[in-house]
């Protein structure tokens, strides 16, 4: 397999994780953030994806002056290592103030906790030299309709977004669309949301989206699909490959590993529009089986990586020529077969 395919992959602490599920506790040891850091560059990852949190644990108790210094002292400890942060995004479904939402929290106090950290969010990326704040609006939906005045919310999304484009001018926003989980239903559900927000936010250049491939498929929408949208908007800021069997819990499994096809169609269309030549990462926001042993479990982040890499090579292997006369005889049958037979390696 090619190393030498100019890709750059990211991803969270959190991908390095001690099996808690919502049935059961850890059965593998904490394994500390800082150590984490050691972890990526021999993975072959040179960046970092934080919460607000993973960066200054705590800091809803602190000063403004305890927490940027340790972002810091964060920032230090990437350098140190040859890492670069991808983005930092609020953590704003685990406090009691988020019991009901952040920005549309049916609360105003609440509300203005939401506001307030992610304040300080904007603070810590940029003390850790990142621009760019990722919004996954986790419980920004209902669990009944009836609940919120869900044009409200959307109003109020919306008036958080050009807050923080004001806020920082030189911050980009990217949001990471997921239909539902923890919410019913969430008010941001697909790309084609994230999109119309971008467009009717003050600065919309500034606004983008990053795809999780499961939680496209949750959404019942095919991710490659969902990508060549947002990249034909010039929308597509970053990645979470990954994989998804099915409508059940946000599983996170190892990209390719329930659909090859549907990870070889992301990667073509990744491929196809030059992702990446911009410096865009392929983040893996990828989860380790429960039942792997050891500590810290990391193969599920190399294995998924490689498969990534395979699927590029695959891709450049595709003779382009003989897609273009099947689909101009339009002979979508011999193309399908041709597709099979080429991921499966056989003539
Ligand atoms: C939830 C997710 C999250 C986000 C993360 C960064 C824990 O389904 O995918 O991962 O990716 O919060 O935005
Ligand atoms: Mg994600």
């Amino acid at each position: 397999m090619s190393d030498s395919i100019p890709y750059r992959f990211s991803f969270g602490p959190w991908n390095i994780s001690e099996g808690a599920d919502p049935f059961g506790p850890e059965v593998r040891p904490a394994f500390p953030h800082e150590e984490k850091f050691a972890l990526y560059r021999p993975l072959g990852f040179e960046g970092v994806q934080f919460h607000d949190d993973d960066v200054v644990p705590g800091l809803d108790g602190m000063t403004p002056a305890q927490m940027l210094s340790r972002a810091g002292e964060v920032k230090t400890m990437l350098g140190n290592h040859g890492l670069v942060p991808e983005f930092v995004a609020p953590r704003l479904w685990f406090a009691d103030q988020t019991v009901d939402g952040a920005y549309t929290s049916n609360s105003e106090s609440d509300r203005k906790y939401a506001w307030e950290r992610t304040q300080k969010c904007i603070d810590i990326a940029r003390a850790l030299g990142c621009k760019a704040i990722v919004l996954w609006l986790s419980r920004e939906g209902s669990y009944i309709r009836e609940a919120k005045d869900a044009r409200l919310a959307y109003e109020r999304i919306l008036g958080t977004i050009n807050a923080m484009l004001e806020y920082d001018r030189e911050i980009e926003i990217w949001i990471e669309p997921k239909p539902n989980e923890p919410t019913d239903q969430a008010y941001v559900p697909t790309i084609g949301h994230t999109v119309a927000l971008a467009y009717a936010s003050k600065d919309h250049r500034r606004v983008k989206g990053l795809i999780e491939s499961a939680h496209a498929l949750l959404a019942g929408l095919d991710p490659s699909d969902e990508m060549a949208f947002a990249l034909a908007h010039d929308k597509l800021a970053s990645v979470h490959l990954n994989d998804q069997n099915g409508l059940k819990y946000d599983q996170d499994k190892n990209f390719g590993g329930a659909n090859l096809r549907a990870a070889f169609n992301q990667v073509r269309v990744l491929e196809e529009a030059g992702y990446g030549r911009r410096g865009e990462f392929i983040g893996l926001d990828v989860k380790a089986m429960r039942t792997q042993k050891g500590s810290p479990v990391t193969v599920h982040l190399r294995n998924s990586r490689e498969i990534f890499l395979h699927l590029v090579e695959k891709y450049r292997a595709l003779d382009g020529e003989l897609v273009r006369q099947y689909r101009e005889a339009r002979d979508y049958e011999a193309l399908e077969c041709y597709i099979l037979k080429h991921l499966l390696g056989v003539k």
